[in-house]
């Protein structure tokens, strides 16, 4: 596939995706900044978790999720691989498949080979680069697929290409990226999918499963320090982009479950008294102090379930590995 190949019919607030795409990186620029300004001013002090996602940090991720003990990846894989067939046999086919977020493209093209004829492929992604990375490495395994992918936040889109509208949709939202969410913001984001995928509409969610903190610990706090690096990145990337001179030796990842709220939560604790420039302002932080970079709720399957239900959707099926790490949820609308 060239980028020439890629069709245009636009729904507004979305863009095509072009090989140009410096407005969108100038765009995600000045968001960092605001971000981070803003996020530093309030207490406790947050950086949110979208911008783990730069050329390093998409690579670290691409790194955690071949690590031993970082078992969603693997897990999910496996549910696809196993279940592939008894998921498309329980949905009316053919369906245009919409994927929130754009991966590494495995699971996706696992998802297609298992529905066989797929009309169109439209995945949603605010970062061109992976959009255009994604839709290589798929249109080269899968030669036929006609992909039409968008470049917009897709907790915002409103709207799907027309093409979209001449068959069933399936929604695609994998690897428990809903853990980010809050409650109520996964469940206006299962509300808004609702309202985007329309009528007589399907949704397959990874979602992560509750389970022991001696398994989650190590999978959000590897041997290795992979995802000690991504954490930190952070840091790095705000002295990269906004001319910070925070020292990351001076810094160190933290994960911790919080087993009341059922979610792990990632956090940046500085390891002394110090004073860190960001853009001109000085930031100063305290030994122990802690900026939180991330959650990642876990559910049971009835739990999620009931959110689902909360936000208009029908739950069909879940599909779980036998140690019950992780599963595939399917909904209908
Ligand atoms: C991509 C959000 C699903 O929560 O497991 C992995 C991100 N953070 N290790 C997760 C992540 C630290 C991941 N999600």
């Amino acid at each position: 596939m060239t980028d020439s190949d890629i069709s245009v019919e636009l729904p507004n607030g979305s863009e095509a995706l072009f090989d140009d795409a410096r407005p969108t990186f100038n765009r995600s620029r000045d968001d960092f900044e605001a971000a981070v300004l803003a996020g530093f001013a309030r207490w406790p002090r947050r950086i949110p978790c979208r911008f783990f996602y730069d050329a390093v940090g998409s690579d670290l991720f691409e790194q955690i999720t071949q690590l031993e003990e970082y078992y969603p990846t693997r897990v999910e894989t496996t549910l696809l691989e196993t279940y592939g067939a008894e998921i498309a046999q329980s949905v009316e086919l053919p369906r245009v498949l919409v994927e929130f977020g754009s991966g590494s493209g495995r699971k996706t093209s696992l998802l297609i080979d298992a529905l066989g004829e797929v009309p169109a492929y439209i995945p949603i992604d605010i970062a061109a680069e992976s959009l255009q990375a994604a839709a290589r490495w798929l249109s080269a395994r899968h030669a036929n697929l006609s992909i039409v992918p968008l470049i917009a936040d897709f907790t915002k889109t409103r709207a799907l290409p027309k093409l979209a509208k001449r068959h069933l949709r399936l929604g695609f939202f994998s690897g428990s990226t809903i853990g980010n969410l809050g409650h109520e913001e996964a469940r206006a984001f299962l509300a808004g999918a609702a309202r985007l995928l329309g009528k007589d509409s399907a949704f397959l969610i990874g979602v992560d499963l509750k389970k022991d903190a001696s398994i989650l610990i190590p999978a959000y706090n590897d041997k290795a320090g992979v995802t000690a690096a991504f954490n930190l990145n952070l840091l790095a990337r705000i002295n990269r982009e906004l001319g910070g001179d925070f020292d990351l030796s001076r810094f160190a990842h933290e994960a911790v479950y919080n087993a009341r709220a059922g979610r792990m939560e990632i956090y940046i604790v500085s390891l002394a008294d110090q004073m860190v420039r960001v853009k001109g302002h000085g930031f100063f932080f305290a030994k122990d102090e802690r900026i939180h970079t991330e959650n990642s709720q876990k559910y049971t399957v009835a739990e999620f379930q009931a959110l689902a239900r909360s936000a208009g959707w029908g739950p069909v099926k879940a599909w779980t590995d036998p140690a019950n790490l992780f599963s595939l949820q399917l909904l209908q609308l």
